[in-house]
């Protein structure tokens, strides 16, 4: 049976797969670090403190008794290159 994760727009089929990459790219002080806080943890910062490159590890029941492992990874995306 199809287990759908909608974020925005996208909508993915998690009963697809047990095992997801996610590669979060931005530039520095855009939310990256709070919205992995919120979807793994239930948490949000106020403050800003940077992180370059973090590696998180999430498991989630997927409703009907499947693991669903999600590892992602954070990288900020420094200005002068995402002027070139
Ligand atoms: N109001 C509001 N503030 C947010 C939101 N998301 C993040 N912030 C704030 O914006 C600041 C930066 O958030 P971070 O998640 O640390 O940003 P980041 O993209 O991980 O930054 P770097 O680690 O420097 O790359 C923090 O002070 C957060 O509290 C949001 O949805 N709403
Ligand atoms: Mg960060």
């Amino acid at each position: 049976m199809a287990s759908i994760f909608e974020i925005g727009q996208a909508s993915v089929d998690l009963s697809a797969k047990s095992n997801y990459r996610i590669l979060v790219l931005g530039a520095s002080a855009t939310g990256k670090t709070q919205i992995i806080n919120q979807f793994l943890y239930d948490k949000f910062a106020t403050k800003h403190m940077e992180t370059m490159d973090d590696m998180y590890r999430g498991e989630f029941e997927d409703g009907q008794g499947k693991l669903i492992n999600f590892d992602i990874q954070v990288r900020t995306l420094l200005k002068i290159l995402l002027k070139t």
